[in-house]
């Protein structure tokens, strides 16, 4: 009856109020004396979620009565983050919410931190994925997500004793509220056995795939929902279950308990996400990952277009396909797959389609990050995928030793499989010749992508190439994470800004004004003190909210150099036990971040921190003026709470080797100083927001080309900076490791003897930047002139303006508005 739908979907106070009470009744089955703080939690999802589906199924409706052309978004990562407190944002029902529970005599806060986060990617690219879903609905794109459904996301970080320690994600464990299981919705994917040829009806030759093993994919969707519009899209992430006849040989031969074995076996392709700034690890069940989720998000995308469409013709007008990273470029072979043996098509019309199908999307430049395949290894999972890009290959380098029949070395470097004495499958190179458009993450970095990784294709295909400056989303980070700022923009700006992020600029003309400084510095403060709180509820350390918050967060690697970061604190804490000191200052320096599992130096700069830490914080000659924590365990949920709470956001990676960053993004939005290099996304950040309004320092990659180039020798730069040396001699003192100095020793010798990422070369200048930063920060107003500046002019860093980039130059698709009216 009319009651019950509005039981479902009524927005007051009054209806989510008996919705929730509802759902705790008949969804999660307790009754409210014995509700848990979980089941207050289950109840408040499913009350949202009820108010999500009518969104969706019209938005399902509408794109397929339309045919709508749509954009496919391939990504092995989805770094969600709790979904309650977004949802409720983009629902536009907050206040309500908020009224409703505590008409009810409960906390909405304590329901929302109940939430456990789906933390299934890594860091920047999985986040950005989430953001960029977030967009798609904003601005009413025909959009869908596809991935991959782990059981068990990134893992949880604990430190013991200063060391990081892994622990099991159990993120679904409770149950997932958010998700709706789609059992019939499955595909079978096939591994391994041989390819034969035959000959088809019409006396044509043709190839069949004889695989040894299949499985099923099974969908689990997600609402996603738009902010501001009536729009909702799917993320579809793949489950892998087993075939009924799992293993066929081992049915065959009657060896029943093998092939149950076998079974299980399925089952874990979707156990783990794979820590993927780890090379070489877990090599074959990744493989197996990314083509089971990219096979079934193809054929998901077949099933679709057929039901609009005789044959495969027009696919790519259909769909635009883009690839997140290399990950999931296995989808070139496979659509060909497809196409050929699936559907009958002849190869020119196969390889047309499949080319104007897929754009890739580069997300790094490091050479152990990009990847490739051993042909011995994909031949055994994916015979025929293997066979598919042999001739693939055979047919481009066919045209390329025409176009140029006198460089056959530049035809062997543009190969798709790497000669060697292993050969292997170049995955980029797969996904630059399969895709029509290829592009780079931030300004630098695509400039650095068509002349090195890529520079041989840029010169065959120069108009391939584009760049789209990676963006966040401002829901998220800024509305979610910062209500108080959220306040202050939308007391100027009116609401439009969420939607528009450049009416951040309606700050500008306030910067200088006392009375909205104030109001500024009273936000920042907050957010400093709740990060206060949730350091010393996690670590126990004592942090002082007055102090200068100087933050670093992101993953753990060398090339991030948080190591450079404590050469600056090591070479402070020096100076005031030397009495040198001129910084005064008094500063709290927040580490966080995940190292890869087997990546042992990230590993020893987590404990170095920790012993830093430990040394100055207990000091009581220097903990007036220093403090270092680590906060355990970054994640997006961390992150929301230490974004706002910056006063200054360190992005020192050595340039050419970051290639955009999006957390400089996060912390600028949120009134963080930059202090960085001319690196990745800092570029764009600098000249967004003046330059005078950054701290910047170091080589440019340009000098770091010719620094290597010339035979760098950092050693040189230790003999003759007498500070640094000091500074390296303490870290190798034992002073920091109970007396042991052989335990930063890796470290240590690192720098010394290689310093592959020019720390020692860029110290003084790091060094020096940090002073200004330090003396800036002494003056409140100018200080604060300087925050406001950050925020109010870094609106194009929104993930809705890198949206519609992609939109107009890459996908060519067009909004298309849902109303829930009629
Ligand atoms: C170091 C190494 C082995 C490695 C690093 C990173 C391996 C794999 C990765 C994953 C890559 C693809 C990645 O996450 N790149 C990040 O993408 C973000 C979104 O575009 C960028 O902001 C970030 O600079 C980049 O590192």
């Amino acid at each position: 009856g009319s009651s019950d739908e509005r039981t479902r979907t009524g927005m007051s106070p009054e209806s989510l109020k008996r919705a929730f009470v509802d759902s705790m009744f008949y969804v999660q089955a307790r009754y409210w004396e014995v509700a848990t703080p979980h089941d207050l939690y289950m109840a408040a999802a499913y009350t949202v979620r009820d108010r999500m589906l009518e969104r969706w199924i019209r938005t399902a409706e509408t794109y397929r009565k339309a045919d709508a052309r749509t954009v496919c978004y391939l990504s092995a990562e989805y770094l969600l983050g709790p979904q309650l407190g977004n949802n409720l944002i983009n629902l536009g029902i907050v206040d309500s919410a908020r009224q409703g529970a505590r008409d009810l005599g409960i906390d909405l806060q304590e329901i929302l931190d109940q939430e456990p986060e789906p933390g299934l990617g890594n860091g920047g690219l999985g986040r950005l994925a989430a953001c960029y879903l977030d967009s798609l609905a904003t601005l009413s794109i025909p959009a869908i997500g596809y991935g991959i459904r782990y059981e068990h996301g990134i893992f949880d970080q604990k430190i013991v004793d200063g060391w990081q320690v892994e622990d099991c994600d159990l993120w679904l464990t409770n149950g997932n509220p958010w998700e709706i299981p789609r059992p019939l919705l499955r595909y079978p994917v096939r591994f391994g056995g041989h390819t034969e040829p035959y000959t088809d009806e019409h006396g044509r030759f043709r190839v069949r795939w004889v695989p040894e093993l299949d499985l099923y994919g099974m969908a689990y969707d997600t609402p996603v929902l738009g902010f501001g519009n009536d729009n909702t899209n799917l993320l579809r992430l793949w489950h892998a279950t087993a075939g009924r006849s799992f293993d066929l040989q081992a049915f065959h031969k009657g060896d029943y308990y093998g092939a149950v074995n076998a079974k299980v076996g399925a089952e874990n392709i979707t156990k783990v996400l794979y820590p993927n700034d780890e090379p070489e690890v877990g090599k074959e069940l990744r493989l197996k990952q990314q083509y089971f989720f990219v096979s079934c998000s193809l054929q998901d995308m077949v099933r679709v277009h057929l039901q609009h469409a005789p044959n495969l013709e027009g696919f790519h007008e259909r769909f635009a396909a883009q690839l997140n990273d290399t990950h999931p470029s296995i989808a070139v072979a496979e659509l060909m797959r497809l196409c050929l043996d699936e559907h009958g098509m002849d190869w020119e019309r196969a390889w047309e389609i499949t080319r104007r199908t897929f754009a890739y999307t580069n997300h790094t430049l490091l050479p152990e990050a990009l990847e490739t395949w051993p042909v011995e290894l994909f031949g055994r999972l994916l015979p025929r995928h293997l066979e598919i890009i042999y001739e693939i290959n055979a047919r481009f380098l066919d045209e390329l030793r025409m176009r140029y029949p006198f460089d056959p070395e530049r035809v062997a470097r543009m190969s798709l499989i790497e000669e060697g004495p292993v050969r292997r499958v170049r995955m980029a190179h797969l996904a630059t010749v399969g895709s029509f458009a290829v592009n780079g993450v931030a300004a630098i970095h695509s400039e650095l992508v068509k002349s090195t990784v890529l520079r041989d294709f840029h010169e065959l295909w120069p108009e391939k190439f584009h760049n789209i400056t990676n963006g966040v989303t401002p829901r998220r980070f800024i509305q979610l994470s910062n209500p108080d700022l959220c306040g202050i923009i939308t007391d100027l700006a009116g609401p439009g800004w969420a939607r528009d992020a450049e009416n951040l600029r309606t700050l500008e003309p306030h910067a200088d004004d006392a009375a909205f400084q104030q109001r500024w510095q009273a936000m920042k403060r907050a957010a400093k003190e709740r990060l206060a709180a949730r350091i010393r509820e996690a670590t126990g350390a004592v942090v002082d909210p007055q102090s200068l918050f100087d933050i670093q967060v992101k993953r753990i690697h060398e090339y991030k150099r948080q190591h450079l970061n404590l050469l600056h604190i090591v070479a402070l804490y020096h100076r005031i036990k030397q009495g040198t000191d001129s910084d005064p200052t008094p500063r709290t320096f927040v580490f966080g971040g995940k190292a890869a599992p087997g990546y042992f130096m990230a590993k020893l700069i987590i404990k170095l921190i920790h012993s830093v830490a430990e040394v100055i914080n207990r000091d009581p000659e220097v903990n007036q003026r220093l403090r270092v924590v680590f906060v355990p365990n970054f994640n997006v949920k961390n992150a929301e709470c230490i974004y706002p709470a910056a006063d200054l956001s360190e992005q020192i990676s050595t340039a050419g080797k970051e290639a955009s960053g999006t957390g400089n993004m996060k912390f600028s939005m949120n009134g963080a100083l930059t202090i960085g290099t001319l690196d990745g996304a800092n570029v764009e950040i600098r000249d967004a927001v003046g330059h005078e309004n950054f701290f910047l320092f170091g080589l440019t990659v340009a000098e770091v080309e010719r620094t290597l180039a010339e035979g760098y020798r950092p050693w040189e730069y230790y003999r003759s900076h007498d500070e640094l040396r000091e500074v390296i001699d303490l870290l190798r003192s034992g002073l920091f490791s109970h007396g042991d100095p052989d335990l930063f020793r890796p470290l240590t010798d690192s720098l010394l003897q290689h310093d592959p990422y020019l720390l020692l070369a860029d110290y003084p200048a790091y060094v020096e930047a940090q002073a200004r930063a330090g003396d800036a920060f002494r003056d409140p107003a100018g200080w604060t002139r300087m925050s406001i500046l950050n925020a109010a002019r870094t609106g194009f860093f929104s993930s809705d303006r890198a949206i519609r980039e992609y939109c107009r130059n890459i996908w060519q698709v067009e909004p298309m508005p849902v109303s829930l009216a009629a």
